[in-house]
Formats: C-alpha cells, sequence, structure tokens
C-alpha cells in the first residue's frame, strides 16, 4: 500500500496523465494539440450517448401498470445519427491530415540555429539545414554520435533553435527511443534504421527511457536531452572530441606499458 502510494505520489506518474507531454519541440505540440481536439469531441460524445441511455433507462423503466409503448424504425432518426457519426470522422480525418505535415515533417532551423553538419551517409536534412544525429540503443544505453566524431553516452547535447534529425539504430535486440516532451516513440531495430526529429527553442533539459522492454536491466536504459546555446554546444562537442582523442591515447599507451610488462615477464600473461 506504501509502496504504491510513494509510486502514484512520484513525479513522473502524473506526468501526461491525460494527454501526452508537450512543450519540447513543435511536433511534441502538434500531437497534444490533436490528442485534446479528438478527446474534447470524444468526451462530449460519451456524454451525450452515456446521458441518454441513463435517461431513458429511468424514464421509460418498468413500473406496476405502465406498458413500454413498443416502438420500431424511425427512418429520420436513423439517417440523423448515421450520417452525424460519419460527419464526425470526416471531421477528424481532416484534422488529423492537416496537423500530420506538421508532425511528419521536420521544421526548418531558427536564424540563430548552431554550426549545421550533414554526414554523407544519412538522408538530406530538409532544406539541407539540420544538425544530423546517430542514436544507437544497445542493452543497456542510448549511444549518441556527432557530425564531428565526437559521442556521448545517456546524454545528448544539442544546440537550440535547430533542427535535429535523429536516425536510430539498434545494436542487438528492439529498443524504442522516447522522449515524450520531444515527440513519439520511435522503435530502434536491429538492421533498419528509423528517423525522427524535434527542435528546441529554449534551452533545457528533457528527460527519456527505452519503452520497449529490452532486457533485465531495461528500467536503466534512460536517455537525456540537453539543449545549450549554440556557441555553448559547438564549444561542448569540440571539447568531447578532444577528450575522446586524449582518452584513446592514454589507453593506447596504458597498452603498450602493459604489453612490454608481459614481455618482461614482469606481469603474467592474463
Ligand atoms: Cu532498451
Amino acid at each position: 500500500m506504501l509502496l504504491v502510494g510513494r509510486l502514484a505520489g512520484a513525479g513522473p506518474a502524473w506526468a501526461g496523465v491525460i494527454t501526452p507531454e508537450s512543450g519540447g519541440s513543435s511536433n511534441a505540440d502538434s500531437i497534444e494539440g490533436l490528442y485534446k481536439i479528438v478527446l474534447i469531441i470524444a468526451t462530449v460524445i460519451f456524454c451525450a450517448v452515456a446521458g441518454a441511455l441513463v435517461f431513458f433507462l429511468v424514464r421509460y423503466r418498468a413500473r406496476p401498470g405502465h406498458v413500454a409503448s413498443q416502438i420500431r424504425g424511425n427512418t429520420r432518426l436513423e439517417l440523423a445519427w448515421t450520417g452525424a457519426a460519419a460527419l464526425i470522422l470526416v471531421v477528424l480525418a481532416a484534422l488529423t491530415f492537416s496537423s500530420l505535415h506538421g508532425i511528419v515533417t521536420p521544421a526548418a532551423s531558427g536564424d540563430d540555429a548552431g554550426a549545421i553538419f550533414a554526414t554523407v551517409d544519412q538522408p538530406p536534412a530538409p532544406g539541407d539545414h539540420a544538425l544530423h544525429i546517430k542514436v544507437t540503443g544497445r542493452q543497456f544505453v542510448w549511444r549518441f554520435d556527432y557530425p564531428n566524431g565526437a559521442y556521448s553516452y545517456e546524454e545528448l547535447q544539442v544546440p537550440i533553435d535547430t533542427t535535429v534529425i535523429v536516425d536510430i539504430y539498434s545494436l542487438d535486440v528492439n529498443h524504442s527511443w522516447w522522449v515524450p516532451k520531444l515527440g513519439g516513440k520511435f522503435d530502434a531495430i536491429p538492421g533498419y534504421v528509423n528517423h525522427t526529429w524535434f527542435k528546441i527553442t529554449k534551452p533545457g533539459v528533457f528527460t527519456g527511457q527505452c519503452a520497449e522492454l529490452c532486457g533485465q536491466h531495461h528500467a536503466q536504459m534512460i536517455a537525456t536531452v540537453r539543449a545549450v546555446p549554440a556557441a555553448a554546444w559547438e564549444n561542448w562537442v569540440a571539447t568531447q572530441k578532444q577528450l575522446i582523442a586524449q582518452a584513446g591515447t592514454a589507453d593506447a599507451l596504458a597498452h603498450a606499458k602493459l604489453n612490454s610488462q608481459v614481455g618482461a615477464g614482469q606481469v603474467e600473461n592474463p
């Protein structure tokens, strides 16, 4: 009971409990907007149908001395509810298709967008003005590869006001890339590249989680997206590249030293 109470009291338990989360990227906002429209229409219809049902159940309930009149067929009523239902579906379809463009098609980067890279092995960005990030899922961590050769784990750093095209890979089993405030879920499937995008306008941190049960430590497969001003991002990605190169050099030195010690018999060959 205490555990259930604690779980229910946790902030994330109530994040977007009725509607999807939004506020990070315009595609997530469009998804939420569309969801709300459908939810409102569905709620109105539910209340009307359930209300009418309860009304007629009470109003025409069986009572001693009252015999319900037996009615069959009402062409006008039947035409009306068939037509109204069809009309609602047409309206919903029109709304969905008009929002779909803003959800699927990446927005253009803003005027303050940072340095733009594109790698040769990826599809061209819309207007050729976007940052491509390769996201790779593996048991149990997300890896992010940047166009300059730098990479990071768990946290993806991006510049604000820049359209980020995310190319999603998996190395082992099925995973699912999901940062709720930046849009919907996208499967990471071995042997297949999936794509999505987001564009963050203000600096901030957005948290996500692998959304496909991928093994024993699936719960630890978190993802964080940190959006920073363009200049800060350029600095960061350059520094990250340097740090990786330094670590590589230190690793090679340590390896060479160990090999020479093994050769000299100072340590046992493992
Ligand atoms: Cu996973």
